[in-house]
């Protein structure tokens, strides 16, 4: 059963995951289109989300109960924290500052994350990061193939469809179908459905500049 469950949650939120790829962020984005002011929002939000990252791996870390699942981990975290430097090195250029605010989705999210690392399965909080990986690899290669490696999106463009990229989601893939019981699949399911979704909310929440209402 196990090897085809990561192509069947794919197939079955597949009207969720086009919502996400095709949203209008990464369309303009793709046709340079997308005014600056979104860009960057987008930058303050995902620096959060990207930091949170972190404080998620951080406890998956310590539940792994192998040590091949806590190097994986534990190269991804270096990644991570490698990454939030484009962040920085874009907002020093662009004069941005990178302290601000969650907005309602980013924290929700980035809470979603934390409490299934905290109290989840641990396949059910592997579900969660090859979900948020693999839609990443996906809406960024999507970019890739229409805008190339173009300025100033090329490092982001590069890190999230590098094939060292593609070959980290592969093996959190693999570590998922390891891991995963017949009893859980209710759990997973649900999990990988509601992080496809904040994902479709995070790309309309930086377009929309969807903050706090009061
Ligand atoms: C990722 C991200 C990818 N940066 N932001 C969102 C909203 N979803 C997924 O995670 P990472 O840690 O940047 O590879």
């Amino acid at each position: 059963m196990a090897a085809t469950l990561l192509d069947e949650l794919l197939r079955d939120a597949q009207p969720i995951w086009r919502a996400m790829t095709e949203h209008p962020f990464l369309r303009e984005l793709a046709t340079g289109q997308l005014p600056r002011e979104r860009f960057d929002f987008w930058v303050q939000q995902d620096y959060l989300f990207v930091q949170a990252g972190i404080r998620f791996l951080a406890l998956l870390i310590a539940r792994a109960p192998d040590e091949e699942l806590r190097r994986g981990l534990l190269d991804a975290a270096v990644a991570f924290r490698n990454e939030l430097a484009i962040f920085e090195d874009y907002a020093r250029a662009h004069n941005l500052t990178l302290v601000f605010e969650p907005t309602p989705v980013c924290l929700g999210y980035a809470s979603y994350l934390l409490a299934t690392a905290a109290t989840g399965s641990l396949a059910e909080a592997l579900t969660v990061l090859w979900g948020a990986e693999k839609a990443y690899y996906d809406a960024w290669s999507s970019v890739r193939n229409t805008l190339g490696l173009a300025e100033p999106y090329a490092r982001w463009i590069e890190n999230w469809t590098s094939p060292q990229f593609a070959a980290w989601v592969d093996w959190l893939g693999q570590q998922l179908l390891r891991r995963v019981t017949e009893s859980e699949r209710p759990v997973i399911r649900a999990a990988f459905f509601a992080t496809a979704r904040y994902e479709y909310l995070f790309w309309d929440m930086v377009y929309t500049r969807a903050g706090w209402p009061v």
